[in-house]
Parts: C-alpha cells; structure tokens; sequence
C-alpha cells in the first residue's frame, strides 16, 4: 500500500483548506472568503484502495505580518515547511492579481527540495482573468492541474498523479484518525468551527481580534452534547460588535455554529457562548 504526506502552500485565500476538504471528502479545515483564515497546520487522511495520504493544509504566508499573531503564523509556517514531505502542492487563484505576496510564495517555493506540483484553483469560474499571469510557472513545475476545489472538479487526476509519485508504506491504524484532522482533537475542532462563523459574520479587522476557547464539552446523560465556549477579542468596542444589538450577532454565530457541530456529531448541541476581552491573547498564544 501507498503512504505519503503531502503539504499545501499558497498566499491566503486561494482556496488551500477547501481544496483539502474536498479531497478528503468531508470538512476538516474551516474555509472563509476572508485571507488567513487558517491559523495552524492541519493534517487530514484520505485512504482508498491505493493506500493514504496525509494533507497538511498550512496557513497562507502573507506579505505584511503586521500583528504578533500574524508574524508568529507566518514564521511558523515558513518553519514547517521545512519537515518531511513527499510532495508540496503550491496552490494559485488565477482571480486574482500576481502580487509582491505571490512572488514571496514562489520563492519560497523554488527553495524547497521536494516534488512539487502547481494547482491553479477556481478555475469552474469566470473570474479566472489573471491567468496569462500565472501562465510562465507551467514551464517551472514539472506537473500541473487545472482544478476547482469548490465544485470538486478534476480531483481525480491530481490524487492520481499524488499516488504515482509515492512509495509504499505503513498505514495509519484506525483508531487514530477518529476526528476529521488527524491533529484535532474534539475541542480544538469546535474552537475552529465557531470560529468560522465568526469570520463568515463579521468584518474588517473584527475578525482577526478573535479567537475560540472551549472552557467545557461534555455528553449529557440524555445524549444532548453540552458545550462552554468563549470568543475573546482584544478590545471593548470588538467586544460589543461581536454580541450586536440586542445580541442579535452573538445569537447568530451561536446558531450557525451550533447547527455545524450538530451536524459534524449527529448529536443535539447545546452551545453557551460568551464573548470576552482579553488584551493579551496574541502573546500568551503558545
Ligand atoms: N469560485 C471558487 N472559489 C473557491 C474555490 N476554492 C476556494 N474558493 C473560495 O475561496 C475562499 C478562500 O478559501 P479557503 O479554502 O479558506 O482559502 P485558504 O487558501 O485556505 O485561505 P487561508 O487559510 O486564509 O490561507 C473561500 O471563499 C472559498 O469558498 C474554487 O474552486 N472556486
Ligand atoms: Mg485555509
């Protein structure tokens, strides 16, 4: 059987975590039109007849790391790409301009020593205009596809090219990859699905004030899973933006997310959301 491990890389935004979970085939990393959405690696298995592959979707590497969140993910993430990987996919949005960011992704890129194949994502749309921009990288990259993560067209082809390219290996016992992301456990996962709906229903720099804490997540006697949670922001006037008026925003976040967990756990959700100020939550992220 086959084994090998796989790393996405890209600028933000150009669709790294909807193309892993539509590879995988359920939703393991949370997506949103907002860039830097992912905040940490995560590793999801696909296995077929063939053998598995581990993805890890990593955050976008981005040109102006202005915050401590954003200098520590963009370190961090330059760091693991420099682990053991069979094959890097570099991910391009032909929607969108080639930019300074971009060319610090490309050459990045040119640096690694592994296979690495070009995917030009969303290309279902008719927004794809920049693409003569893109085009020279065809002759740089050995193998390339054309694909649509969103609407999970010409997959097949790039997971086929991914097989042929590894050898055989040890596979993943069962027990180990109970959650969607092999690295998540319950919580984390939920933290992260909250915190999607955060970005989908707030604006501007809102969003990247935020995080998710899980302060509890239990099984109720009666089958219903309970959950304590807390989205912190780093300031007062984020903090009454997150709950609205009348806690119209903090009640639709809690909905949206409480249908997703439902949905991810087939169990009924009952999720106590707060939102709190922490100033610090940056700095004492480990
Ligand atoms: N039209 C279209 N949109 C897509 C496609 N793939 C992803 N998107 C959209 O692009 C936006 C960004 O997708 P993400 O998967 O969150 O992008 P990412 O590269 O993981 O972004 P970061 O985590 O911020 O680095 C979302 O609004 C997606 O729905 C695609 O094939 N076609
Ligand atoms: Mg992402």
């Amino acid at each position: 059987m086959k084994s090998g491990t796989i790393a996405l890389i890209g600028r933000p935004n150009v669709g790294k975590s909807t193309l892993v979970n539509s590879l995988i085939g359920q939703k393991v990393a949370i997506t949103s039109p907002k860039p830097q959405t992912t905040r940490f690696p995560i590793q999801a298995l696909y296995k077929d007849e063939r053998g598995q592959i581990i993805f890890t979707d990593l955050p976008g590497i981005f040109k102006k790391a202005k915050d401590t969140l954003s200098k520590k993910i963009n370190r961090q993430t330059i760091n693991d790409l420099e682990g053991e990987f069979d094959a890097v996919l570099y991910i391009v949005d032909p929607t969108r301009k080639r930019d300074f960011e971009e060319s610090r992704v490309l050459g990045i890129v040119r640096k690694l020593q592994m296979p690495k194949i070009l995917v030009f994502n969303k290309m279902e749309t008719e927004d794809a205009e920049y693409l003569p921009q893109y085009k020279f990288l065809e002759d740089e990259f050995d193998t390339f596809f054309y694909v649509s993560a969103k609407k999970k067209k010409h997959l097949k082809p790039l997971l086929d090219k991914l097989f042929e390219i590894m050898s055989e290996g040890e596979q993943t016992p069962e027990e180990e990859y109970v959650y969607p992301a092999i690295n998540l456990d319950s919580k984390t996962f939920v933290s992260e699905l909250i915190r999607e709906k955060v970005f989908l229903r707030t604006r501007q720099e809102l969003p990247y004030t935020t995080t998710v804490v899980i302060d509890e997540l239990k099984e109720r006697r009666d089958g219903t899973l309970y959950i304590k949670a807390r989205i912190l922001t780093t300031d007062p006037t984020y903090k009454k933006m997150l709950i609205g008026t009348g806690g119209r925003s903090i009640k639709i976040i809690g909905m949206m997310a409480r249908k997703e967990i439902e949905l991810a756990r087939n169990k009924k959700v009952y999720l106590d959301l707060q939102v709190e100020v922490d100033k610090h939550w940056m700095q004492t992220l480990s």
